[in-house]
């Protein structure tokens, strides 16, 4: 087969796109490197089996050329942050939503089957009915998640008005090798093992009883390979299914590293969630268990990455 991975040198992207490739299959990468990285494409399998497009999803005649014989789209690509979509949120929508509305034009233009698309449990906001399952009314807190909720739309319209198949997956906390520790808005997971790989202090924003349903990148790639396989078409939580406080993931990363650090308590970060779980039954039924790695298993890989 051959599939298209937008944002394919990113965290997930990257990973995805390592997994098709071992599979045999012919990938398409199209990505801008405004994040993504090219020693994420450092395997050593498969690696002639991946092209790389250059360039933006603004660039939809780019998009055109990359989709041309393509079986499947995996979409990836996005400006991932929050904060960002805060500062700069015409700028944020131009990549994530009408880079997202390109991505689906050129899909159907193409004649993909397929196409699965990032989401992400933003969309959820601040909603206290957990676990969260996908028929809970979307409440986004952000431009960020304002412009997944639109993809989500889009991807259902498409599906509905042109017969493309889309499936839109909300990613929870995802974590693994390859995610960027630099940012102060960062994955919690990749700064913690940063930091307590050093023995430096760690911060934790208010008392660390905060919890976070943490899945492992893997997990996350077994979850869009399988996606792609079936003809299911909306919304599906991508999550581990359980709860793990700040302050058991401080105390399990220490175990893991063998490093023992300062945990420093500072106020609260400004709009952050208190408690977050998926409800995953809706994504066992549909496509099975998808997340087998342990959150030990998963922080031991993490670290022997970093
Ligand atoms: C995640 C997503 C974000 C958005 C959001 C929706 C990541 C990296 N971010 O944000 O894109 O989808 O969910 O709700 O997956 N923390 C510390 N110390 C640190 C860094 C973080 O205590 O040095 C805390 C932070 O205040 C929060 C928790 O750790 O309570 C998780 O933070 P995060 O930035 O990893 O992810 P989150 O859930 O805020």
């Amino acid at each position: 087969m051959r599939y298209v991975v937008t944002g394919g040198a990113g965290f997930i992207g990257s990973h995805l796109a390592e997994a098709l490739a071992d599979e045999g299959h012919s990938v398409v990468i199209v990505d801008d490197f405004s994040t993504g990285k090219t020693e994420n494409l450092r395997w050593a399998e498969g690696l002639d089996r991946v092209t790389v497009c250059e360039g933006s999803i603004t660039d939809l005649p780019l998009l055109r050329e990359a989709c041309a014989g393509a079986d499947g789209v995996f979409h990836e690509a996005a400006i991932a942050s929050v904060p960002k979509s805060v500062a700069d949120p015409v700028g944020s929508n131009a990549v994530n939503v009408d880079g997202t509305l390109n991505v689906l034009v050129a899909a159907r233009d193409a004649g993909v089957r397929k196409v699965v698309l990032a989401s992400s449990a933003a969309n959820y906001g601040d909603n206290p009915n957990l676990p969260l399952k996908e028929t809970e009314e979307p409440r986004p807190q952000s431009p960020y998640a304002a412009q997944k909720m639109m993809g989500e739309f889009y991807a259902r319209l498409f599906s509905d008005l042109y017969g493309l198949e889309t499936t839109c997956l909300r990613y929870f906390n995802v974590y693994g090798p390859r995610q960027d520790p630099s940012s102060p808005y960062s994955g919690v997971i990749s700064i913690f093992i940063n930091r307590i790989a050093a023995g430096v202090p760690i911060t934790v924003y208010g008392d660390g009883t905060q919890t976070r349903d943490f899945i492992y990148v893997g997990d996350v790639v077994r979850a869009n390979i399988r996606a792609m396989a079936s003809h299911y078409c909306g919304v599906l939580n991508v999550a581990g299914g359980e709860e793990t406080s700040l302050n058991k993931l401080a105390k399990v990363i220490m175990e893991c590293t063998g490093n023992v650090c300062d945990i420093r308590y500072d106020a609260p970060r400004e709009g952050d969630i208190h408690r977050s779980l998926a409800d995953t039954g809706k994504l066992e039924v549909t496509i099975g268990r998808v997340a087998e790695c342990s959150l030990a298993d998963g922080l031991s890989q993490t670290i022997e990455w970093s």
